[in-house]
């Protein structure tokens, strides 16, 4: 074992905070549902217990319609803004701990597959009850997002907050953000920039929508019918749809195995819906897929990460192979550390700040893996060896500059730390 895996598992250790995993301290300071479901995976390369325990701290917080929420509060923390006072959805979850009001990639699907793999190439049939509660938390989300986030059935899931999509402020959301108002009843505490350079960070405009958009929802009661009513923003995103494909699949998998029939059928429906819903956002022009907002109606068409992600879900044809293969290359020309967050020649990207052109380490691991599913392994084997050179270089850092390599954002990060243990698997 190498000196920086050593590092990479006492980073986890270190953030760890009781069975669960803050992604950063003080910056992050709860457990958040995406980073933990990346981070099970990590700890699934030397500790599949430990893996197990990282998904089931994160159940405590799912609501009793299905929904798991981005922010599990376990412990109060004033470090970070907004907190449960700010959200206030007591009243919609009967349990504590408290949660934030909306979700996040449903990666825990995939996480749920490869930590079940490793246990059973270990002979753990002792996680087998563990594994079917955890399938059953899992199905009962993904009925959620069906239900809730397709409800005029395009075989796409919409999120109504920019948080949810784990790229907070892209570039793909400038257009549909600005219709959103900037009044807020809140008083905005950012916490954020006194733990990193507000060049890094969301500009305060966006603050205040974004904390705009958690006040119509909780004046909805955090109803979800009332909200997709009300909601100023809502965006059916093709990340989030190929992420709860995937995640889809990889149940339907656990489901064979666990041999539950019904549930077999009811999730190849649901990843057949989702799948016809995200080749009708193939564009070729564009060489990507793309994003759909359901209030202009309009193709969201900013050169983001999200154009790859449908790759973990979908089988592509030779045409879209190649044009991805050449429009992924395009991106990278030049850089550092690929794959940017936002194209380098877009007049949107900056090369620091927050999800408008820096490099996420899980990110990539999603876009390595999407590559190798569709037969594109020497492009998958480039980033992933440049993923690692710039997580040796930099260290354990939220994200890099692609242009200059450079570490920035939270340090000592758990989901980066687990992309390292993971790509070195
Ligand atoms: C809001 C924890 C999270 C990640 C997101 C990332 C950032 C939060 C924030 O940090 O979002 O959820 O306050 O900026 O954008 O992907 O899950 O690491």
């Amino acid at each position: 074992m190498s000196d920086i895996t050593d590092a990479a598992r006492a980073i986890l250790a270190f953030n760890d905070r009781g069975g669960y995993t803050v992604p950063t301290d003080a910056l992050y300071p709860f457990q958040w549902n995406w980073d933990s479901a990346f981070v099970s995976m990590g700890f699934a390369t030397f500790n599949i217990d430990r893996a197990y325990q990282e998904l089931e701290r994160l159940i405590e917080g799912q609501w009793d319609d299905g929904m798991l929420p981005h922010i599990v509060f376990h412990v109060p923390s004033d470090t970070y803004f907004p907190g449960p006072d700010v959200w206030n959805t007591h009243h919609r979850h009967h349990k504590k701990p408290t949660t934030s009001g909306i979700t996040q990639p449903p990666v825990f699907g995939m996480a749920l597959r490869y930590i079940y793999e490793i246990a059973l190439t270990e002979g753990r049939e002792d996680v087998l009850a563990r594994t079917r509660l955890l399938f059953h938390a899992a199905l009962r989300s993904h009925r959620w997002w069906m239900k809730v986030r397709d409800p005029e059935k395009r075989g796409l899931v919409a999120i109504l907050h920019p948080w949810e999509s784990g790229s907070d402020n892209s570039p793909a959301w400038d257009e549909a953000l600005a219709r959103v108002s900037t009044i807020t009843k809140t008083e905005i505490c950012r916490q954020d920039t006194k733990h990193v350079s507000a060049a890094m960070r969301p500009h305060h405009a966006d603050y205040q929508r974004f904390i705009h958009l958690v006040e119509v929802y909780r004046e909805c009661k955090w109803d979800p019918v009332k909200q997709w009513s009300a909601a100023p923003f809502k965006v059916a995103d093709v990340q989030m749809t190929a992420i709860l494909a995937r995640a889809t699949a990889d149940l339907i998998w656990i489901a064979s195995h666990l041999n539950l029939l019904d549930e077999i059928n009811e999730l190849s429906t649901i990843h057949r819906i989702l799948l016809d819903g995200l080749r009708g956002r193939w564009r070729n022009n564009l060489r990507g897929f793309v994003s759909l907002d359901l209030i202009s109606g309009k193709d969201i068409q900013k050169p983001t990460q999200a154009y790859f992600i449908p790759l973990i879900a979908i089988e592509l044809d030779t045409y879209q192979r190649e044009a991805v293969q050449d429009e992924i290359e395009r991106w990278c020309n030049g850089m550092i550390v690929g794959v940017p967050s936002t194209a380098p020649f877009s007049s949107d990207f900056e090369s620091k700040r927050y999800w408008r052109g820096p490099v996420w380490a899980v990110i990539n691991w999603l876009i390595v893996d999407g590559l190798c599913k569709n037969h594109l392994a020497e492009l998958a084997a480039i980033i992933e060896g440049n993923t690692i050179n710039a997580i040796e270089r930099a260290g354990f850092c939220e994200y890099f500059d692609p242009i200059t390599g450079e570490g920035l954002g939270g340090n000592s990060f758990s989901w980066t730390a687990a992309a390292y243990l993971v790509l070195r698997h």
